[in-house]
């Protein structure tokens, strides 16, 4: 079974492919702590992957671009098709199909609703109408079939549906859909199999048409507007020395934050520093970096918070079976959170556990130690949303010290065994 480590922004519809397959393969692919823009321009990443793309994988040695590539690497002999070979080039050829005639068209309509691209009517307008010949060719095929090949989810199910992912949440509103019965039929079914569900989460239907967003394309392309000649032709020049990526990426250049700072009030401690902490930390035995923050704890400036999974239902249980699925969930959440880096220090710890019902699955706790007294997420909405999955128990007293102590030493308070351990920092 495969193994290996995927270099990729959160959210990108190339990784959710890869990931989807790698979910139903059983494949352990474990996210890389990935910032964009950075990991993917290092010199170790170049030499690697030489033209900075992602998403990219990393296996004992293999290096792998083009997430189709990756995609049938972590899949099954099922997933590709069986041992029927015509099946196999139908699943080929709805996975090209997706590549060279949705993924351009979507990204085409979609991009300029997100900001990412600048709007052009004749692009937009050849995008739809070409978009609405390739649906109606899948609404064909779609007429007496559950799924695309054969009568199980192929990797031209997951490649198909996760491409169209971007239309049906943004533009494909319910009176654009009424065409495409069996297609909407098929990507919802689809997109409710726990395993996709496991990686997409719940997908909400396109309401209204979502038109360009003039004012996230000014945010985005700062200088788009021009700022005198000077800047002009710096710009051109880094555009000539660095050429444009093909694509950005999308999730992540839409969410991304406004650059805030929410900790200029907080009045800075004379007994503990962050840097200094996280330096300690990193570099000394750890007997003697918990010294150091006991000696230098400051409790009026600092707080420390224990996070729990919140494991509310039964199918929460069972979508964290695999330890991969744990982990990728708390790195997730460290890249949405990237902007606090600074302000804080978390670690999370992987328990293998049994539910309720006697399956075995993976818990998530953690502990952060963070600037000022309210739960640092709570300053935006972004980090907000995103820490709701955890319940967060403000520590005080001698649990800040056993807490800590525990966790930055890889281990539970209460003695749980330990299977793994990830740390933002
Ligand atoms: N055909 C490639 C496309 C990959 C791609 O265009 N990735 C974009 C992000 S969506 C990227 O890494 N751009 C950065 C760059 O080109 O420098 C695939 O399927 O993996």
């Amino acid at each position: 079974m495969a193994s290996g480590t995927l270099y990729t922004y959160s959210g990108s519809f190339r990784a959710n492919k890869i990931l989807v397959a790698a979910a139903y393969s059983g494949a352990n692919v474990t996210v890389a702590d990935f910032e964009y823009g950075k990991t993917n321009t290092s010199a170790d990443f170049l030499k690697k992957f030489p033209l900075g793309r992602v998403p990219a994988y990393e296996s004992n040695g293999l290096c792998l671009s083009e997430s189709d590539a990756i995609a049938q690497y972590v899949s099954n002999d099922a997933l590709l098709g069986g041992k029927d070979s015509a099946n196999q080039a139908s699943v080929r050829e709805y996975i090209s199909f997706a590549e060279n005639e949705i993924v351009p068209s979507a990204c085409a309509w979609v991009y300029p609703t997100l900001g990412l691209r600048q709007y052009n009517k004749q692009e937009t307008d050849n995008a739809m109408a070409h978009l609405k010949k390739c649906l109606t060719k899948l609404n064909n095929d779609l007429l007496t079939r559950t799924f695309l090949v054969g009568e199980r989810v192929t990797l031209a199910d997951i490649t198909l549906c996760t491409s169209l992912v971007m239309l049906y949440v943004q533009v494909m509103d319910s009176k654009f859909r009424e065409a495409f019965g069996n297609l909407n039929r098929w990507f919802t079914t689809c997109v409710n199999q726990p395993n996709f569900k496991k990686v997409l989460g719940d997908i909400k239907l396109c309401e209204k048409m979502a038109t360009f967003d003039n004012k996230r394309y000014q945010e985005l392309h700062p200088k788009a507007g021009g700022k005198g000649k000077k800047t002009e032709e710096k710009a051109k020049k880094t555009k000539e020395a660095k050429p444009k990526p093909q694509e950005q990426p999308i999730e992540e250049a839409a969410k991304e934050p406004k650059k805030v700072d929410h900790f200029k009030d907080w009045k800075k401690s004379d007994k503990f520093n962050m840097d200094a902490w996280k330096t300690e930390y990193a570099n000394e035995e750890l007997s003697d970096s918990l010294k150091w923050f006991d000696e230098h704890w400051d409790p009026e400036a600092f707080a420390v918070y224990h996070a729990q999974y919140r494991f509310e239902k039964d199918s929460d249980y069972e979508t964290y079976n695999l330890e991969f699925l744990a982990t990728n969930l708390v790195r997730g959440f460290y890249q949405r959170i990237e902007g606090l880096r600074k302000h804080c220090h978390i670690v999370f710890l992987f328990h293998e556990k049994k539910s309720p019902k006697g399956a075995k699955y993976y818990d998530m706790t953690g502990c952060i130690i963070q600037k000022a007294q309210p739960l640092c997420f709570s300053y935006d909405e972004i980090w907000n949303e995103f820490s709701q999955s955890f319940t967060w128990t403000k520590l005080g007293g001698a649990d800040v010290n056993k807490y800590v102590k525990a966790y930055f030493s890889g281990e539970h308070p209460d003695g749980t065994d330990v299977v793994n351990f990830d740390e933002f920092r």
